[in-house]
């Protein structure tokens, strides 16, 4: 079944009103420059509570998934936006055999047409119940959900590459301090059918990148990923604000690591997309209620920063943990997880900020 619903601007008018008066308030409050202020781009339905990872179609969809951990009695979602901003769900996730959720967090699209997702179960169980997922897309739509991956603690950015599909775990173990984490890396011809179980604790030869998070204000490990236009990887390490660059060698093998960029105001960094014109990269800072541009150079630029946590009116940032551009407009997923003082609150949104 699918179902269509409004965005921001197709509310009834007094509804509207409202939602833009209260919003113009939020921006005093951040004083931020209008220009770059945001925007509600897409508002959920309850259906809808928990929106995240985001991946931009070659058709200019975004495709969005909502694993509802707030409101766990509605299952994991995959929706569409088009390009007029209305969304319409597309897939409804299957339950984990053990947890009983779905939890359908990072995805990408694959060359094959396919999405690629993490199921993210850590929410509901911490031993190594987490896996990734491929939605098998035939004639335009999803035909059936296969379990590529098991055994991950946290599975959480994929990143599904033509040398392969590269999974960050955000805790290899939760009892290890400091905090453990990392990327795997599985070559598509690994996927045979049965499903690859990782050995726990770090162990498993799929590993190509060690993480170490020190910070006990923010126990978050290895999160978002993404790779810039020559092919290094990019790996955000949440609780240090921390975003590492990998180079390879020919192999495939890693040939370094340095560190792109670190604090400059980011309080920690989520989700992160890079701009394939001039690589600059975009972060989702969940600390913060903030997003961030960051030029190759390593210098980070903040284009918008709540002076409050919020409840998304507005377009106000309510804990974003996932960006994703489309032409010069900047789409933000607000996770909006009750953690160190945020309220799990109505509404629920997609900010968009103009970047350019
Ligand atoms: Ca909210
Ligand atoms: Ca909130």
């Amino acid at each position: 079944m699918k179902r269509i619903f409004m965005d921001g601007w197709q509310l009834p008018s007094a509804a509207r009103r409202m939602i833009l008066c209260l919003g113009c308030m939020g921006m005093m409050m951040a004083g931020c420059a209008s220009q770059s202020a945001p925007r509600i781009g897409v508002l959920l339905p309850d259906d809808y509570n928990t929106p995240d990872g985001m991946i931009l179609s070659t058709d200019g969809s975004i495709y969005l998934n909502c694993p509802n951990y707030n409101q766990p009695e509605y299952p994991g979602k995959l929706l569409r936006i088009g390009t007029d901003n209305v969304a319409s769900e597309i897939y409804t996730y299957p339950a984990h055999p053990v947890t009983g959720k779905s939890a359908p967090l990072g995805i990408d699209i694959g060359s094959d047409g396919n999405f690629y997702v993490t199921d993210n179960q850590s929410f509901y169980d911490k031993n190594n119940q987490s896996r990734l997922l491929r939605l098998i897309v035939q004639n335009g739509k999803v035909d059936r959900c296969e379990v590529l991956v098991t055994g991950f603690v946290e599975s959480n950015a994929v990143s599904a590459r033509p040398d392969g599909v590269y999974v960050t775990e955000t805790q290899m173990d939760p009892t290890a301090w400091p905090l453990p984490s990392g990327v795997y890396r599985f070559r598509y011809d690994e996927f045979t059918g049965t499903p690859i179980e990782l050995k726990p604790r770090g162990n498993d030869p799929h590993l190509i990148v060690r993480l170490s998070t020190g910070n006990p204000d923010w126990r978050v490990g290895a999160n978002g990923m993404g790779f810039d236009s020559k092919g290094n990887l990019y790996v955000c390490n949440f609780g240090e604000a921390t975003i590492m660059r990998y180079t390879f060698d020919a192999s495939g093998a890693i040939a370094g690591s340095e560190i792109f960029a670190s604090g400059q105001g980011m309080e920690s960094c989520d989700g992160i997309k890079f701009d394939p014109r001039n690589d600059d990269c975009y972060v989702a800072d969940f600390a913060a209620n903030a997003a961030h541009r960051i030029d190759k150079n390593g210098k980070v630029t903040t284009i918008w920063k709540n002076a409050n946590d919020s409840d998304g009116i507005g377009g106000l940032l309510d804990r974003p943990s996932e960006v994703c551009l489309r032409g010069n407009q900047l789409y933000i997923s607000n996770i909006d997880l009750p953690v160190k003082g945020n309220r799990y609150d109505q509404l629920h949104t997609i900010s968009v900020i103009d970047v350019k």
